[in-house]
């Protein structure tokens, strides 16, 4: 960070030019695709700014693939992405929360393949909450194969070759990852630019937060059950009791957990027996950020980033964040496995 103070701020499109100049054989595609990210988050950010003002606030009728009523700012989102992936011919598809199947993009010989949760949180947006966009960047493994299709699609979170979220909240943050740690972006809106606040965010090792939808505990297994109790313990050694803070936007709950660590949870349950998060469009990226940053995401057994998807809208438990939150709830959960959910 010294020598970035001597440069003055760096700009994400500089930032992004810099980290490429580092690897000589770069074609630049990459960069070019975050570059278009980060411009569509530019004008999401705008209108989400600006949507208690404007009738753009509100439900649109329609209901998205999983049944959820669609806001149109979640459909402003995905358009945006879409188009601005679409315009640099580099992302041959892309799956999106808004969208049953691929969307195959006009050049279908692009090298990637990008997953989005367009605008995550929505549900909090007529209550002004921080919602966010989640993106998720893979290889295509058969570039030049005649027919695009889902099975493609289907890739472990370990092989993203990059991942990030946009949080808009008091202020718009952009944070991702290539797999060469977390670099952190503030909007400044005076200059409608990107501005680098951390090259290396880093986790805390253990926090004293725990984030679960508390109203769901009578549908939790055991091991959850235990460990929510053992949070709120008074134990000032330990120091516990935790706090607890759970937004509802995975966005915003998993941005905090990053900044002042501890866990965010969202568990199976006799309500979602495989949890409600997708795998591949809200777990898998958040997973590989808060890896990167030095913590873990598990999904209650294994490594989230190892599993192998079987569909793209796949759902997922998740644990998430500081390395010691998340080996003390898997303690509880592998002690208590034997006792089924029961409601
Ligand atoms: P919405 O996009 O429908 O608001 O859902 C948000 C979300 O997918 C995720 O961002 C939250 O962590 C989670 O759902 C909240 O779910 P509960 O309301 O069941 O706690």
């Amino acid at each position: 960070m010294a020598d970035q103070n001597k440069k003055g701020v760096i700009t994400l499109e500089e930032y992004i030019i810099q980290a490429q100049n580092k690897f000589p054989g770069a074609t630049g595609e990459l960069s070019q695709l975050l570059r278009d990210i980060g411009l569509a988050a530019k004008i999401i950010s705008r209108e989400v700014n600006k949507a208690g003002i404007t009738n753009i606030l509100g439900e649109d009728g329609s209901t998205n693939v999983h049944g959820e009523s669609v806001k149109k700012l979640d459909l402003f989102a995905d358009e945006q992405l879409i188009s601005a992936l679409n315009r640099s011919e580099i992302t041959c598809m892309v799956i999106s929360e808004e969208n049953d199947g691929i969307v195959e993009l006009d050049n279908d010989g692009g090298k990637y393949i990008v997953y989005l949760d367009p605008l995550d949180g929505s549900s909090n947006i007529d209550v002004n909450v921080s919602v966010g966009s989640i993106f998720s960047i893979y290889m295509r493994e058969h570039p030049g194969s005649d027919k695009l299709s889902e099975t493609e699609a289907l890739q472990p979170g370990i092989k993203q070759v990059a991942a990030g979220y946009v949080l808009y909240g008091s202020s718009t943050m952009l944070a991702y990852t290539t797999g060469l740690g977390v670099s952190v972006f503030t909007l400044d809106p005076s200059i409608g630019e990107f501005i680098l606040s951390d090259d290396d965010l880093k986790i805390p090792e253990h926090g004293t937060i725990y984030s679960v939808n508390e109203g769901s505990y009578h549908s939790w297994n055991q091991g959850l059950k235990q460990y929510v109790k053992y949070c709120q313990i008074d134990d000032p050694e330990t120091e516990r009791p935790y706090k607890a803070r759970y937004i509802g936007s995975m966005v915003a709950d998993v941005h905090r957990t990053l900044i002042t660590g501890g866990i965010f949870i969202y568990p199976d349950s006799s309500f979602y027996p495989s949890g409600k998060l997708r795998l591949m469009y809200e777990c898998n990226p958040l997973s590989f950020v808060i890896e990167q940053a030095g913590g873990m995401a598990i999904d209650g057994g294994g490594r989230i980033l190892e599993i192998e998807p079987v569909s793209i809208h796949q759902q997922t438990p998740i644990y998430i964040g500081s390395a010691k939150n998340v080996l003390k709830v898997k303690e509880f959960l592998d002690n208590y496995a034997s006792e089924s959910i029961t409601a």
